[in-house]
């Protein structure tokens, strides 16, 4: 009891942290462990998981700090389901997501391809650990195994849950290249009437410049949809930015970006193409939707960029 009433009366003496200092030193720790905390929202609409990313349409930014306690690491983004905003699972529904293909790389200028020790390690919400690298293939969730666990909805259908992931090797002695890393998922549920979300990429920043990194954003967002006959800088519409590389690049057979009849010239006919295609964009195309084509989409990227076979099986977290 006297232990008891210590403890009620005890009050900061002066020589203390204060209250405040305390409240801002939890608040600082709090900062650095979650960075910005970015979450992909996600929900069901018409038979499907709907994903919603922020920094394209089917990517999700997100960073790796290259230096510091926390280099290399970042719990974001999440996955949110919200009730109260409409959106929200079914109750007690437990989300998976699949790695659909290898782990792809922007080194600034170009895909390129990846040493065969780097790695994005995921830690999930039980069992092992997902290891995606340059090599490793489709890798899918499952319940049962407990792999690739994202977690479970709240009884009212709510959901929030964190991965953490992490950039490998950590190690100075060989050290992993500046670039943009991108893991390709598709989130899966137990809810037994809804089919799996549409692919898309969550692309790690480590140590890209703005520029470089909005020249990633849209390499990748070029992987996502097909590209439109006269988009010659691939933004994914037909503008007069794509004037200018063909006007540029007039004769050229070398820079090629304008052939667009890729007959090896940058010549008038790929002006006919630009002109005959000007305004259209991948928003207007996008009501199409076809995943099947875009799920192939790693597939193709294992074989023109790293050109080798899938089927790996140098693989941590895949468990059979
Ligand atoms: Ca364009
Ligand atoms: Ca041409």
């Amino acid at each position: 009891m006297r232990i008891l009433k210590s403890i009620i009366a005890w009050r900061p003496s002066p020589c203390r942290l204060s209250p405040l200092l305390v409240l801002g030193l939890l608040l600082a720790i709090r900062v650095n462990v979650r960075g910005q905390h970015v979450d992909i929202e996600l929900w069901y609409d018409q038979g499907q998981i709907v994903v919603a990313t922020d920094t394209a349409p089917g990517i999700q930014g997100a960073q790796f700090p290259t230096s510091g306690l926390f280099r290399q690491f970042t719990s974001n983004p999440g996955f949110i389901s919200e009730t109260d905003v409409g959106k929200g699972l079914g109750s007690g529904d437990i989300i998976t997501y699949d790695v659909t293909g290898p782990l792809a790389f922007w080194d600034g200028s170009g895909f390129a391809e990846l040493g065969v020790e780097v790695a994005i390690r995921i830690e999930n919400n039980g069992g092992n650990d997902t290891m995606v690298t340059g090599a490793s293939g489709l890798q899918g969730g499952d319940m049962l195994l407990a792999r690739n666990l994202l977690g479970e909805a709240s009884p009212s259908g709510n959901f929030h849950r964190h991965v953490d992931y992490f950039l490998e090797p950590n190690d100075d002695s060989s050290p992993v290249s500046y670039g943009a890393y991108g893991l390709n998922l598709r989130l899966g549920t137990t809810a037994t009437d809804i089919a799996k979300s549409d692919p898309f990429w969550i692309l790690f920043n480590y140590g890209l410049d703005d520029q470089a990194w909005s020249d990633a954003v849209s390499a990748f967002s070029a992987l996502l949809n097909p590209s439109i006959e006269g988009d010659y800088n691939s933004n994914g519409v037909v503008d007069a930015a794509d004037y200018t590389v063909w006007k540029d690049s007039f004769g050229a057979t070398d820079l090629l970006a304008a052939d667009g009849n890729e007959n090896g010239i940058v010549d008038r006919a790929d002006y006919t193409i630009w002109k005959d295609n000007f305004g259209r964009s991948q928003s207007g195309l996008a009501g199409v939707g076809v995943p099947e084509p875009a799920l192939a989409i790693p597939v193709l990227l294992a074989y023109l960029v790293l050109g080798r076979r899938l089927g790996g099986r140098r693989l941590g977290g895949l468990r059979s």
